[in-house]
């Protein structure tokens, strides 16, 4: 391990290499229990916020989804009838302090510093998604890279960080990952007639044998890949799965929903 390695959170080379042949990386444990006691508060501080500001915002279904747009931020409601339960927040860091903190903590953004290969990284987009004990619903498979080109034109260099608040496992719904599937680029969507087809990865082109389900304690940062196909089930069991995946891109681009410019540091 070098000294600079020491110094940072820099990934090592070996972690490097691991990420860039199957597109995901785990370090387990990086944030402790106390740490994680202050960003469930914060965490839902910030659903409660979103929450209030809900009722002022544009109301929109998709499929039948409820999707809320509150000036640069879209909230999405569970898809039970009337669900008054939040699923996703995008962009959530403004809303509450620690969260603004954490988009900027060095185990967090040095990791992917190495991963783009640049000193100075910003903001792209960053989402709460809650999945509550019992209700909360899956992801189907998807890549995010066919949903970010039209608003990105560097969107091979979108990492993403998936940190879990609380321990995930296959019956919380933990994160999956199609093994290597980042190697394949911009892959084509569902065509099934529905309105959020096009999200979704066409089942032909990989293998649900190649799934890895990413279980981890809470804690645990997953760092993956904007062409990584991934997905995950519904919460089945009485532990809720609360996560906050942020993405970054070299400095000086504009964030994704607000257009601003966020350098980290
Ligand atoms: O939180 C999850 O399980 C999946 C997240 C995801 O697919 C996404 O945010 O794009």
């Amino acid at each position: 391990m070098s000294e600079q390695h020491n110094l940072t959170y820099s990934l090592s080379k070996e972690e490097l290499f691991i990420y860039r042949r199957h597109g995901y990386l785990i370090r387990e444990q990086v944030f402790g229990a106390a740490e994680l006691a202050d960003l469930t508060d914060s965490v839902e501080r910030a659903v409660a916020a979103a929450y209030e500001q809900s009722t002022r915002g544009r109301t929109y279904h998709l499929d039948g989804k409820r999707f809320v747009d509150i000036d640069h931020m879209t909230v999405q409601f569970e898809h039970g009838d009337m669900s008054e339960t939040i699923r996703v927040i995008e962009p959530a860091h403004h809303l509450d302090a620690v969260l603004e903190a954490l988009a900027e903590d060095p185990r967090i953004v040095d990791p992917v510093r190495s991963i783009i290969g640049v000193d100075a990284v910003s903001i792209w987009t960053n989402k709460l998604n809650l999945k509550r004990a019992g209700e909360g619903s899956g992801f189907g498979w998807h890549q995010d890279s066919p949903y970010w080109v039209h608003d990105s034109d560097h969107v091979d260099l979108l990492p993403n960080v998936y940190l879990a608040f609380d321990d995930a496992s296959a019956e919380n719904g933990c994160l999956r990952v199609i093994d290597k599937s980042h190697l394949r680029g911009c892959l084509p969507g569902k065509t099934d007639g529905s309105q959020l087809a096009g999200f979704f990865t066409d089942p032909a082109c990989f293998d649900e044998k190649d799934q890895v389900l990413l279980e981890a304690p809470a804690g645990s940062l997953v760092f993956f890949d904007p062409h990584s196909i991934h997905g995950s089930e519904p919460n089945r069991s009485s532990n809720p799965r609360r996560a906050m995946v942020l993405t970054y891109q070299p400095a000086d681009y504009p964030m994704l929903k607000t257009g601003e410019v966020r350098n980290i540091g």
